[in-house]
């Protein structure tokens, strides 16, 4: 598995310099991405979320008895507890997420608000091999990957990653938020937010290789920049030098221009039509999808 300072040496070192959106999320990009989520212009939470709380207890009866819930990139575990809440028949419940000690103290509070249910926390990035607790006998897999966080994938990517959790939940089902196409201007807002969170959101990738790879450059040397890109239909996030800038890195000195960007994310939106059309690549069944109204946001419930 590359790391934090290969992947950087990478982007800084290669023709479109890309790095990886996982390098946002230290303990800091975490809680800033978490504050994003309750911005008045970030709509795909409280629109998931209603979703799930308006429908949990219909998500709940597809689980059927005696499954075994599974999600991916599980975090602060705020959303799964909207359907644990209607899911008392549940066998076992495994969140994986890679930040260990952000995963296990998410972990102790729903212990003590669940005792019955076996909850075992797995460690691991989730875009990769992992293993599993053995899924129960007679019961079914059921994977939860909410907040659209499969539009952070390349569209070969998330094909890959769906072919994982298809062979994974062989026999059961994968509930998936996906977020969708939408007024460009309402998209270019949710990444743009009049508070600055997202801005130093992005920031904060410069600031995670300094505090941990020791990176050297300008702090006040680089914008925030995001905007949609219609013909890929995705947003695209960069840090932007506002001059010529140096950065230093391990001894080795990278010279970016006005102009050449690091592109630090993507975050492609789909149509219902384009998200089953990928599924089905992936090998799921499409059976059911939800939207709130103003069709923002989509849940899709996919036969493995
Ligand atoms: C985690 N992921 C789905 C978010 C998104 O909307 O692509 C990350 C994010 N980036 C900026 N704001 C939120």
């Amino acid at each position: 598995m590359s790391s934090f300072a290969e992947d950087l040496h990478a982007a800084l070192a290669g023709p479109d310099h890309s790095i990886s959106p996982k390098y946002f999320y230290d303990a800091q990009g975490s809680s800033l991405f978490e504050r994003i989520c309750e911005l008045p212009e970030y709509y795909p939470t409280r629109t998931e979320l209603a979703l799930l709380d308006q429908h949990a207890p219909e998500f709940a009866a597809r689980m059927g008895q005696s499954a075994q819930l599974i999600e991916y990139g599980a975090g602060a575990l705020v959303k799964v507890r909207r359907l644990l809440a209607h899911a008392p028949q549940l066998h076992s419940f495994a969140p994986v997420d890679i930040s260990g000690p952000h995963l296990l103290a998410a972990c102790e509070s729903l212990w003590r608000e669940y005792p019955h249910l076996r909850i075992t926390p797995v460690i691991a990035d989730f875009t990769r091999a992992h293993r599993l607790p053995e899924a129960p006998e007679g019961g079914r897999r059921i994977g939860f990957f909410p907040g659209s966080s499969i539009g952070n994938f390349d569209p070969q990517e998330a094909l890959t990653f769906l072919k994982l959790l298809r062979t994974e939940l062989d026999g059961g089902a994968l509930l998936i938020g996906v977020d969708l196409i939408k007024d460009p201007a309402l998209l270019h807002a949710a990444y743009n937010d009049a508070q600055g969170v997202t801005a130093r959101f992005n920031l904060n990738l410069l600031r995670h290789a300094q505090r941990e790879l020791g990176l050297e450059y300008d702090a006040q040397g680089f914008d925030h920049y995001a905007f949609y890109e219609p013909r890929r239909q995705r947003i695209e996030m960069h840090l932007l030098p506002r001059g010529p800038q140096m950065l230093q890195l391990q001894g080795r000195r990278y010279p970016l221009v006005p102009g050449q960007s690091l592109h630090t994310e993507s975050s492609y939106k789909y149509s219902v039509e384009t998200f089953q059309q990928l599924a089905r690549e992936a090998g799921f069944v499409p059976q059911t999808v939800w939207t709130d109204d103003a069709k923002w946001f989509s849940l899709h419930w996919l036969a493995a």
